[in-house]
């Protein structure tokens, strides 16, 4: 708003009474003379020299933290539309009923497929505006913007696609119909049509908060020369109720920070959530203004149609400027289900001054006010302004109606969200308002409209799509492979380790710091913290590729004499995000699609605290698994009891059955540095060379115990899941059994098979499991494929193989029992599983295995008590073990305490 319009427009501040209004005209009089004579900076400077003088004087205005309630951009600059207003408006009504004609259908034939009319009903012309105008499509899919969709306006999105020949009438009619192939999904998923969506946002909140990385990742990648990306903007366009979610709002202060002028955000703004109002008793517009301000973003309203110009133009008392401030969104949601003669009796009537304003007008021109997110052109004006802002991110607040044009069925009604049935009579009603070509009996069938290919519509559109680079979204599935160095280039120490102590937390930032130093992988790798770089040794990171700043490092760091030194960067290679997990994984997001997105593979490390991953952000990394990922998840300081003394916010005992519930997630747990390495180098291969969309999540432990090397052959069984690490069989055995352990446990489970041999008579297998997770979807799938293949050989799984026969099997990790128990199907033998199950607390290693039962007494005792009750060993060799270790068998179950 330029600083007349802003003069003419706002009320005398606030509630209070002007107790001289003539002198308040006298000094409005003089900005307006200034304005006139010079030009608005100079009025500028003149209210800030006057803002200055009355702090000194002591007086402070509480200032409002945002504007008039009108449009930001005043007519005189609103600028000349250059689309084709009317083929633009045909067009856009032939989108709104393919889009409901969609979730209609699927709804008649299928019952409760579900679907929203009313969301995309008041969105239609924001989506438009930007895909006839603004939304480039990168020709070589390497360039272009990136949108960010609001999920459940998704049909809106799709029917663009019918109307543009990318969508067949078929696929229309499968909408939320997936499994037979041929359908398209309710939301934007890649993972399910990995050609057309790009960014998953079905879960509110992870679109704004992706959206704002992937503008930061855009910036990384060009300051790094990675890539080009000036130009190339990120557009987002969410709801007002979505703004709630913690994620929407987390991050507007880092856009502001990094001047993220490649950014824009448009709100659509129809004052409606699901269930109500989003603010029934206040103003969302005013209250996200006041917020998007405060975090530094520039902001833009778009709250008028054209239609209301005039009037503001003779309100020259702001007498109806006044009132539409003073009304809230409860009352401009009833008001906006009305009819004109109503708005004209409760709202035009209300106030002698507003109704002369508009004594001349009828209720159907009263009606026929529209409010500004339904304007073409105030639409365009906010979206070129934004793109033109320099400095800071945009958000563009547009008011718009929910169910626009869906009648009394939809429009502003409490019940808009949930509205997908329309009767015979409504659908005629929203044909005849948009003035679709379409005949009684085409409206009764729910037919999709498509005009014909030469006609002037569908020429227009391909038009504008071609001067824009192409159609969008449009997803891309593959890049150019990069080449993994050798093993033992980076990871030898761990190989060959020899005994060396060292914890595998340790092992994995070696290897990350030899993988930086790669040629042609290390540029690629995108090292990421969330303020815990210290607490994993990774500090000498700081140094090495230094730490990502767009404003390079304006101050001495105060340790810059050390080897170490906090080394801020404008080329830093380490995404250094501040205590936000949310943060890291969508920078994560970001970098892990970056092969999709800009066609360059980029590889991501996050590092972090095991708990707070899946637990803290785990529908991040479901949207992540679902946006095709690819990178590496470090759960660091993990397992409940080698975590010690952090207590139970921290100590993670769960991350490992959360992360077995995602289908392209393959985690493991490994115990020593050369399985690590392994692990690695799969990874690495897999994702970077063979590009397979799964990424990869690894727990390290921060205990430092003796590392062996290698031996030899186990290479694929580490990778399968799991490998036999040592046998023991005394000389007077009495029996012999499986033991299973991984992550740190393993240590326990090789020293309880030590005392078993040496103590008990008792000889053991022990197997190392990298993974009970990759264990356990291998032999689903082989009982499955036996199950549907009765006639042939069955075949047989790893676990299978490695734990034939009929033995007990002990499994032991620092994860719950669930964990281990996934195999559990699949064990010929008798399986106990023993685990973390319960509150973590503070206190040293021994104290905490003890405690949770998963020490190597323990281990002892359950194999002990396993045997006597199968028969092969005494009894009172399990009440001698009690005795021995010292065991408390009266204590209350670890889960109970
Ligand atoms: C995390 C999450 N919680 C709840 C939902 C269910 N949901 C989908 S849309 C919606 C209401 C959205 O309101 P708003 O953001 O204002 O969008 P509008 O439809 O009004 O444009 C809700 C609650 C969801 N998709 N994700
Ligand atoms: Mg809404």
């Amino acid at each position: 708003m330029s600083a007349s319009d802003r003069s003419a427009a706002a009320p005398p501040s606030g509630d209070a009474p002007d107790s001289d209004p003539e002198e308040t005209r006298d000094w409005i009089e003089s900005l307006d003379a200034v304005i006139r004579v010079d030009d608005s900076s100079r009025a500028l400077f003149l209210l800030r020299a006057l803002d200055e003088h009355a702090k000194e004087l002591g007086l402070v205005a509480a200032a409002a933290p945002f504007s008039a309630y009108r449009n930001t951009i005043a007519l005189e600059r609103q600028g000349i539309y250059p689309g084709d207003l009317a083929i633009e408006e045909r067009l856009t009504a032939i989108m709104r009923w393919n889009a409901l004609a969609m979730v209609m259908r699927a709804n008649q034939a299928y019952g409760e497929l579900g679907g929203h009319i009313a969301s995309y009903a008041s969105a239609a012309e924001i989506f438009e505006v930007g895909f006839n105008h603004f939304f480039h499509a990168g020709a070589d899919a390497g360039g272009g913007d990136l949108v960010y969709f609001q999920p459940h306006s998704a049909p809106g999105v799709y029917a663009r696609a019918f109307l543009e020949g990318r969508l067949t009438e078929k696929q229309l009619a499968n909408f939320r119909q997936e499994v037979s192939g041929d359908g398209l999904c309710s939301y934007p998923h890649p993972w399910l049509m990995p050609q057309f969506w790009q960014f998953p946002t079905g879960s509110m909140g992870i679109g704004p908060i992706s959206a704002i990385y992937q503008a930061r990742f855009l910036r990384y990648l060009a300051d790094r020369g990675i890539a080009h990306t000036a130009g190339r903007r990120v557009w987002g366009v969410f709801g007002d109720g979505e703004m709630d979610e913690p994620e929407s709002v987390g991050a507007l202060s880092l856009a502001a920070r990094e001047r993220l002028d490649n950014l824009t955000f448009i709100i659509n703004c129809n004052l409606q959530r699901l269930d109500g109002p989003v603010r029934g008793n206040g103003q969302i517009i005013q209250e996200l203004e006041s917020l998007f301000a405060g975090a530094g973003w520039n902001v833009i309203k778009v709250l008028w149609g054209s239609e209301w110009d005039a009037l503001f133009a003779r309100d020259t008392q702001h007498a109806l400027l006044r009132r539409l401030a003073a009304t809230v969104d409860g009352e401009y949601q009833n008001l906006g289900a009305k009819d004109g003669a109503y708005n004209v009796e409760h709202f035009f009537k209300k106030d002698l001054e507003i109704q002369a304003l508009v004594a001349h007008m009828t209720d159907g021109e009263i009606d026929a006010l529209k409010r500004g997110g339904h304007d073409l052109r105030k639409l365009y004006a906010a979206l070129a302004t934004a793109s033109d802002h320099r400095g800071q991110p945009t958000v563009i607040l547009a008011k718009t109606k929910k169910g626009y044009g869906m009648g009394g069925v939809g429009e502003s009604r409490m019940t808009a969200h949930q509205a997908k049935k329309l009767d015979v009579a409504a659908l005629k009603g929203f044909r005849d308002r948009f003035q679709l070509p379409l005949s009684d009996e085409d409206v009764a069938a729910l037919r999709f409209y498509r005009p014909p290919e030469d006609s002037r519509e569908l020429r227009y559109l391909a038009e504008r799509r071609a001067a824009l680079g192409g159609p969008l979204p449009v997803r891309r599935r593959e890049c150019a492979p990069v080449p993994i160095p050798p093993l033992d280039a980076y990871a030898q120490f761990a190989l060959a380790a020899d005994g060396k102590p060292m914890s595998t937390t340790m092992a994995a930032v070696r290897m990350l710091g030899n993988l930086l130093r790669d040629r042609t992988l290390g540029p690629r790798i995108v090292p990421i913290v969330a303020d815990e770089a210290r607490t994993f040794g990774m500090d000498n990171l700081f140094r090495q590729v230094g730490i990502y700043s767009p404003l390079g490092q304006l101050y001495e760091p105060e340790d810059a004499g050390s080897m170490l030194f906090y080394k801020e960067a404008r080329d830093g290679q380490l995404l250094e995000e501040g205590i936000t997990e949310a943060g890291a994984l969508s920078s994560w997001m970001a970098a892990g699609t970056a092969y999709s997105v800009h066609g360059i593979a980029m590889l991501p490390f996050y590092v972090y605290y095991s708990m707070f991953g899946f637990q803290r952000v785990g529908d991040l990394i479901w949207a992540a698994a679902d946006q095709r990922t690819r990178g590496f998840l470090f759960g660091a300081t993990a397992g409940r009891t080698t975590l010690g003394g952090e207590g139970l916010q921290h100590q993670d005992g769960s991350s490992h059955v959360a992360a077995a519930t995602v289908p392209n997630c393959r985690a493991y747990d490994p115990a020593f540095a050369y399985e690590l390495a392994l692990i690695l180098d799969h990874g690495m291969r897999r994702m970077m060379e063979q590009q397979v969309d799964e990424f990869y999540y690894i727990t390290m432990m921060n205990e430092s115990y003796a590392q062996p090397s290698m031996p030899d052959g186990v290479g694929p069984d580490i990778i399968q899941g799991m490998y036999r690490y040592a046998t023991h069989m005394p000389a007077k055995q009495s029996c012999q059994l499986r033991l299973l352990g991984s992550g740190a446990i393993l240590r326990e489970v090789i020293a309880a098979a030590e005392l078993l041999a040496q103590d008990w008579n008792v000889g053991s297998e022990v197997f190392s499991v990298t993974s009970f997770a990759e264990l356990a979807r291998e032999a689903a799938a082989i009982e499955r494929w036996n199950r549907l293949h009765p006639l042939e050989p069955a075949r047989t799984s790893h676990v299978e193989r490695q734990l034939a026969g009929t033995r007990p099997v002990i499994a032991a990790t620092d994860y719950v029992r669930a964990y281990p128990q996934l195999i559990a199907p699949y064990v010929g033998g008798r399986f106990i599983a023993l685990g973390t199950d319960g509150f973590g607390r503070s206190d040293n290693r021994p104290a905490l295995r003890s405690f949770f039962e998963v020490d190597r007494h323990s281990i002892v005792l359950a194999t002990l008590a396993t045997l006597a009750r199968l028969g092969d060993v005494a009894r009172q060799s399990a009440a001698q073990a009690i005795e021995r270790y010292g065991i408390d068998a009266e204590a209350a179950t670890p889960w109970q305490r």
